[in-house]
């Protein structure tokens, strides 16, 4: 498998708690290196186009108003495999389902409050990483 780029973000509920620097020890221990890195707040606009996906469904109202509510941490990480190495460490989006070790298992709260997101696909990977991040930005 090829080297691949995935992103990331650390959710309000996980800066909130100061947790930043405890998820990133569990990426890179994962092998997953951090080749981009920026803490910001989300406008409405900002989360409504990146959760377009979930307009329909119940939970999108919250889901905004959640990852608006606080800063977040937004990054790109690289490595071997990166999108499913990544989503294999941040554990099933219930934290109650979530393997033990996992980013999720350890640290979320609530299936929404969750502390991470993690691209689903190599595609979106990079629709989302350009969302956020200007090339000058990553270094890999
Ligand atoms: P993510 O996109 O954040 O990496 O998480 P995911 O793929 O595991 O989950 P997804 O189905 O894409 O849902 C996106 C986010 O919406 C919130 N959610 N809330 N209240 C609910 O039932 C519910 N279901 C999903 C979570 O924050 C989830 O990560
Ligand atoms: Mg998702």
């Amino acid at each position: 498998m090829a080297i691949q780029r995935t992103f990331s973000i650390i959710k309000p509920d996980a800066t909130e708690r100061n947790l930043t620097g405890a998820v990133n020890a569990v990426i890179e221990k994962a092998g997953l290196r951090i080749i981009g890195q920026r803490r910001i707040k989300m406008t409405r606009e900002q989360a409504e186009r990146f959760y377009d996906v979930h307009k329909e469904r119940p939970f999108f109202g919250e889901l905004v108003d959640f990852m608006t509510s606080g800063p977040v941490v937004v990054q790109v990480l690289e490595g071997e495999n990166a999108v499913k190495a990544y989503r294999d460490v941040m554990g099933a989006t219930n934290p109650t389902e979530a393997a033990d070790g996992t980013i999720r298992k350890l640290f979320a709260k609530s299936i929404g409050e969750n502390s991470v997101h993690g691209s689903d696909s190599e595609e979106n990977a990079a629709i989302e990483i350009a969302q956020f991040f200007s090339l000058a930005d990553i270094v890999g």
